[in-house]
């Protein structure tokens, strides 16, 4: 499958298996993230845009203090291809990484990042 094919529902559905979190929403790939305010929500916005412009391909994002919700489509090919799974999959495993504990970092003792609902 060319990485610029839209996938069918049933494609998607089963992708989705291997990436809790997400769902489709009005033909995007959704997420939603919880910060503990602002200033860590621009952080994780600029991360994702840090990532979203290194790899050429650019998420919906809706921004306010406390959430970030993250919509992911390939406008060129009118649905959800192989890139949005790709991008996905980066902001997953960066804005909810930590430290690994017992580790030389500590990692910070805020809540910083997590999993929001669905609700936004
Ligand atoms: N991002 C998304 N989400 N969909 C696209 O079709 C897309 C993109 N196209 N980022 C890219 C940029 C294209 O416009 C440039 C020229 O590569």
């Amino acid at each position: 499958m060319p990485k610029d094919t839209a996938y069918s529902n049933n494609q998607i559905a089963e992708k989705l298996k291997d990436l809790s979190g997400w769902r489709v929403e009005e033909g995007a790939l959704v997420r939603n993230f919880e910060t503990d305010g602002w200033p860590t929500t621009l952080m994780l916005v600029n991360m994702i845009g840090f990532f979203a412009e290194a790899a050429d391909h650019h998420p919906d994002l809706a921004v306010s203090w406390s959430k970030v919700a993250v919509k992911l489509s390939t406008h060129s090919a009118g649905g959800i291809t192989e890139k949005d799974f790709a991008l996905a999959r980066l902001v997953d495993q960066w804005s909810l990484w930590r430290p690994e504990s017992g580790g030389a970092l500590a990692g910070t003792p805020r809540p910083f990042v997590k999993s929001g609902s669905a609700k936004g």
